[in-house]
């Protein structure tokens, strides 16, 4: 139990402080495919009585946090709530979905807008490589604007967390992001 975060995340374990991770992206992403990858049984799924799902995993002072972005604007302001002291945000896109790029990319920059975000490390996963329609990385990255980020680090990594190609590679860049911000 735990050991890809503990091979990848190890290194923050001596940290006092809890590392706070968002997974966040469109419904069908591949967001939760991507937490049962990190090898921590049962995700917990909470159902706040506020109206939205959010996927929890905590392993030591590591805790990972996933929620479907989109849909409902009246949720919306409870997402703040879990925004504060947030290290890093995994947003995940589903690359074959060409039809849903722009509300991906809208909703990417309205997250990055949040005060409480603007010290958050990105990670973009362009998931589902593996699919026959994706669109390559640089694709995605023209299609969701990246060039446009500033004052953050941020990266983009190919995934397929079916196969699981990229994930660790991406993974392996957050921890150490984090690690020198800390
Ligand atoms: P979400 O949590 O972001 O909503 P899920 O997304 O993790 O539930 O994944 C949605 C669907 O996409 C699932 O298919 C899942 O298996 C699939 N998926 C996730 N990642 C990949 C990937 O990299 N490649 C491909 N081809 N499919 C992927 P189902 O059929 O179970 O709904
Ligand atoms: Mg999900």
């Amino acid at each position: 139990m735990g050991n890809l975060i503990a091979s990848i995340f190890g290194g923050l374990f001596n940290s006092e402080q809890e590392v706070r991770i968002l997974i966040l992206g469109l419904d069908n992403a591949g967001k939760t495919t991507i937490l049962y990858r990190l090898q921590v049984g049962e995700a917990v799924t909470t159902i706040p009585t506020i109206g939205f799902n959010v996927e929890t995993i905590t392993y030591k002072n590591i805790k990972f946090q996933v929620w479907d972005l989109g849909g409902q604007t009246s949720i919306r302001p409870y997402w703040r709530c879990y925004y504060a002291n947030t290290d890093a945000i995994i947003y995940v896109v589903d690359s074959s979905d060409r039809e849903r790029m722009g509300i991906a990319k809208e909703e990417l920059f309205a997250m990055l807008d949040e005060k409480e975000l603007k010290d958050s490390i990105l990670l973009i996963m362009a998931n589902k490589q593996d699919a026959k329609n994706a669109m390559s990385v640089e694709e995605v990255s023209e299609q969701l604007n990246l060039t446009k980020i500033k004052n953050r680090t941020w990266t983009i990594f190919k995934t397929s967390a079916l196969n699981g190609i990229g994930i660790n590679e991406g993974l392996e860049w957050l921890s150490e992001n984090i690690k020198n911000k800390k």
